[in-house]
Parts: structure tokens; C-alpha cells; sequence
């Protein structure tokens, strides 16, 4: 059924394995604004390690958004603020991110720890910082790992960590349409729908959740889309006084960029946030043709190949469109 790529990443599966083998307390969080694949990976590896007899905790720094609870129904999963005591864990694995700022204001307190702290990811990384860490930049998401790390050491996969890991594939490929979904994305799936999934149930908690106001406010930011003038790029921007009107959150906003994507002469789209700090997130799609990653790397962010994104700490949101725009043009 699954042809699970052996060779290539069984070093990755041969590494983790040893170091859960070698130690008995974990700790395991994932970035801000949490998202079904980190939360996703989360679950399902935290679920394998109290199986078989370790200590678990999961912690992150931003709550789980309500679209993503299904994957927590025992609420394992707790919320740091700096009041929290964090349990001296011997290991610390980072889901799905590669960058301890990743983690915002969790990270000085996780690195006090005296832990081994490895992440685990599917993001671009450098050579450097793949050594010591379980990073395969092939893979479409955090569940995609977890299931063939799971059947190569041949684990009990409970209905409990199937859901988690189907989550977590079909929210990062979202809904199998990106570029890195393959046949054993879909194959890995098919197992998990055999062991109980549902996958209509799935998308509707998942992907059906939007409250009346925010597609109020997806429809204003659409009707303002604007295309370059070689029309390949089209962006949308939301101000932060438009947020308020909506009383929306940054959480709420995610998934805006992929409406761009329905245009039919466009190749990226671009997705331009104001936070309530005054930074700029901004927010990459490519459908394939164009490689988005070098210059957002450039930009100073980080991502996929076809999607990424970079947070801009300088200059206004009109700046910010503008100084991006220019260089988006210039390099593709
Ligand atoms: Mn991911």
C-alpha cells in the first residue's frame, strides 16, 4: 500500500527513535499562531510518547484556535504565559518550525532549560542547522513524517493520533492541493480514513468554521484585489483599523492569501497584514511556476519553496506593499 521513502529518510526515523529511547521526560510546542500541522504533530507524537511510558507535556504560546480542538479532545495540549512553570524536561521538540523566534516570547524560557532542544520540521533549512535536528523539506507535513516514523518502528497508531496526523496533512497541503502533496500524501490518508477519520467531519470542523463577520470582511478585502501590471501578482491588504471595524484577530485572517490563488491569470499572490504591533505580515502563494522562497528568504523570512512569509518590522503598510512589490517584480 504506502511506499514509504526508506532510504532517504529512514536516518531521520533511525534518529528520532534513538533519542525518544534515550530519554524519559519531553516537552513538545510549536510556533505562534498555531496551525492544524503543528498542533497536529503535536498530538500524534505526544500521543505515542505516553504510550509507551514516557512523560509528555505539550505547551505553546499562542492558544489553539477552536477550528483545531478536535485534535485535543483530552486537552493535553496547555497555553505558557510567564507564570506558567515549565517542567524540567530532558527533551524539547519544536513541531513544525526551525527558528527558536518562532516560538516569540516562549523561547528565552525553553532555552534557560537544561534540554535538548530539536526541531522537527519540513521548512526550508540550511545544511548547518539540519545537523542535530529532524528536518526533511520533501515532506508536506508534520503528519506525513509522523505516520512513517510510526509504522517504521512499527507503533500502535490510535484513532487519537490517526485524526491528529490527518489534520495535520490535510490542513498543510490544504485540502491536498500544494505542490508537495504526492501519492503517498494521499496514500498515508487513505490509511488513516481505514482507521476511523472522517474526512467530511474533518472539513467541516476544520475548514467550515467562518463566522458571519469575517466573511463579511474576506468579501471587503477581496473586492479591493489588485493585480500588477503584468498581471502574473495579486495581492490583498488588510490595515489594522479594518481588522477592528470587523473585530477580527490575526487568526481568523489566515487562509485570505488562497483565495487569490481562484485567479486565473495570476501565478502568486501576496497577502499584506498589519499586527497590532505596527509590523507587516506578509503572506506568500505561489501556484508552481514561480519559486517565492528565494525572495522572501531575501526579505528576511522564511517558508516552503511555493509558500512562505516574512514578518516586516519597518515602515508603514503602504511602505511595506510598495517596497515588496518592487522587489516581487523585479525577480520575477
Ligand atoms: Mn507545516
Amino acid at each position: 500500500m504506502t511506499k514509504l521513502r526508506a532510504q532517504e529518510t529512514q536516518p531521520l526515523w533511525e534518529s528520532l527513535n534513538t533519542i525518544i529511547q534515550a530519554h524519559q521526560s519531553f516537552l513538545i510546542t510549536t510556533h505562534i499562531l498555531p496551525d492544524g500541522d503543528g498542533l497536529g504533530g503535536e498530538m500524534a507524537l505526544a500521543s505515542y510518547l505516553k504510550q509507551i511510558g514516557k512523560e509528555c507535556v505539550i505547551m505553546n504560546v499562542d492558544p489553539t484556535p477552536e477550528k483545531f480542538s478536535i485534535v485535543d479532545p483530552d486537552f493535553e495540549i496547555k497555553q505558557w504565559t510567564p507564570k506558567v512553570l515549565i517542567p524540567a524536561v530532558q527533551v524539547i521538540f519544536a513541531m513544525d518550525m526551525n527558528d527558536w523566534k518562532r516560538v516569540g516570547s516562549l523561547a528565552e524560557p525553553l532555552q534557560k532549560l537544561d534540554a535538548k532542544m530539536i526541531f522537527i520540521d519540513h521548512h526550508i533549512a540550511d545544511g548547518k542547522l539540519k545537523e542535530g535536528h529532524i528536518i526533511d523539506e520533501r515532506i508536506s507535513s508534520m503528519g506525513e513524517f509522523l505516520f512513517q516514523f510510526f509504522k517504521y518502528i512499527e507503533a500502535e497508531i490510535t484513532f487519537k493520533m490517526a485524526l491528529a496526523m490527518y489534520v495535520s496533512i490535510f490542513t498543510d497541503t490544504n485540502a491536498f492541493r500544494h505542490r508537495k502533496t504526492t501519492a503517498l500524501s494521499h496514500a498515508i490518508c487513505a490509511a488513516l480514513v481505514e482507521t476511523g477519520v472522517n474526512p467530511a467531519l474533518v472539513t467541516r470542523q476544520v475548514h467550515q468554521t467562518r463566522s458571519l463577520s469575517e466573511v463579511h470582511l474576506l468579501g471587503e478585502v477581496l473586492k479591493k484585489v489588485q493585480v500588477t501590471s503584468n498581471g502574473k501578482i495579486a495581492w490583498i491588504e488588510i490595515s489594522q483599523e479594518l481588522q477592528k471595524k470587523y473585530g477580527a484577530t490575526s487568526e481568523e485572517t489566515q487562509g485570505f492569501v488562497d483565495y487569490l490563488l481562484a485567479l486565473k491569470e495570476i501565478e502568486v499572490g501576496i497577502f499584506f497584514r498589519e499586527e497590532p504591533t505596527g509590523n507587516i505580515a506578509v503572506s506568500f502563494r505561489s501556484k508552481g511556476n514561480i519559486e517565492i522562497y528565494p525572495l522572501v528568504k531575501k526579505l528576511g523570512g522564511g517558508g516552503h519553496t511555493y509558500e512562505a512569509g516574512v514578518l516586516i518590522r519597518k515602515g508603514t503598510l503602504q511602505e511595506v506593499i510598495q517596497k515588496v512589490l518592487a522587489e516581487v517584480e523585479k525577480s520575477i
